[in-house]
């Protein structure tokens, strides 16, 4: 299989995020894509797509302040990585804003994406990336490995979130449609549910998403995920959530996953992308499921076992000592 992953992509390295309450060490960092990488061997560097898929998903104006936040934050003097701290959740209007606090709030709904001097070049490759591995799904490939991060199934069209920028599987699936397909299912089964991926797509009835994750009612991001967001106008019937407590082990994870496959193969998708999170794992710091390394590849083929081309993207994972175990484990499953 076909593995697309670009060097820049390490240049995203937040110092710290504000986790239940404290600065700790920034969870998603550049060790993450390292250990994978020594785990899957070698990968092709993503050819450049340019910005225009990009803007097919995100805002002009969103991709603009994601290039200049951290110059803007550097001139305002500020140390450290841009951060916002005032979001503008009551009363929403198009103003125009321009001091960096103002706009790091207009533009992301959680204080866990720090922007530092590599966001954007990291965030655009990780693009790229899942760009090349839809080429190669487009050219005939069976499935296609994008090891993206950041992650970006939490970033939607005009904000960021849950240390994501880009939304790399959103992109990917809009490019199959822009390319001709008819209809793209996105199957995410990273631990926390992918909120920017469901509201890029919601009213949209080409684009199906399912999403199993951990119950929104206990874990990060509480406001979406939960079972009735179904989809809105001509998206009614195409978003499907499965929602799960903690603690849930393979058997209750893979009857979800059946559900989700069956509603996808009822679909009639012709590409699939799969959102990848191997924060499911047991021994993952800040998730609560009991996946384990051998389960993967069970999952993997039932998966693979829906017949459909599929681009697998990856999102989260923070056990990192297991994390290039269970990615092999994943794709030996294809
Ligand atoms: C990204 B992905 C909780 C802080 C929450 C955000 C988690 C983002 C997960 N104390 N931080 O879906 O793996
Ligand atoms: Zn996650």
């Amino acid at each position: 299989m076909r593995i697309f992953h670009s060097p820049h992509q390490r240049l995203h390295a937040p110092e710290k995020e504000l986790h239940n309450g404290a600065f700790v060490p920034f969870a998603e960092h550049p060790g993450r894509v390292d250990a994978i990488l020594a785990a899957v061997g070698p990968t092709d560097v993503p050819a450049d797509h340019g910005e225009d898929p990009i803007l097919r998903v995100h805002s002009r104006a969103y991709v603009d302040f994601l290039k200049t936040a951290f110059e803007d934050w550097r001139a305002a003097g500020r140390p450290g990585d841009a951060a916002g701290y005032v979001w503008p959740v009551v009363g929403r209007r198009p103003l125009k804003l321009s001091r960096i606090d103002a706009r790091l709030g207009q533009y992301s709904y959680d204080a866990s994406t720090p922007i530092g001097s590599g966001t954007w070049d990291a965030t655009y490759w990780s693009a790229q990336a899942a760009l090349s591995g839809m080429d190669a799904i487009l050219g005939g490939e069976r499935s296609a490995f994008a090891l993206c991060r950041p992650p970006g199934h939490h970033a939607g069209a005009d904000y960021m979130g849950g240390y994501c920028y880009l939304n790399a599987a959103a992109i990917a699936a809009e490019a199959a449609i822009s390319a001709g397909r008819k209809r793209v299912a996105i199957l995410d089964i990273d631990y926390h549910h992918g909120n920017g991926t469901q509201d890029i797509f919601l009213t949209r009835g080409d684009v199906f998403f399912a999403s199993i994750h951990a119950d929104p009612r206990t874990d990060y991001p509480f406001y979406w995920g939960h079972a009735d967001e179904t989809g809105i106008g001509g998206g009614e019937g195409t978003n499907l959530n499965l929602p799960l407590p903690q603690g849930t082990s393979i058997a209750p994870f893979e009857a979800a996953l059946d559900r989700a496959l069956g509603a996808i193969a009822r679909f009639d998708a012709d590409v699939l992308v799969c959102s990848f999170g191997a924060d499911t794992f047991a021994g993952d710091p800040i998730s609560f499921f009991e996946l384990r390394t051998e389960d993967y590849g069970p999952i993997a083929r039932r998966i693979a076992a829906a017949g459909l081309p599929t681009l697998i993207v990856m999102e989260g994972g923070y056990a990192v000592d297991a994390l290039g175990a269970n990615v092999s484990s994943f794709l030996s499953g294809f």
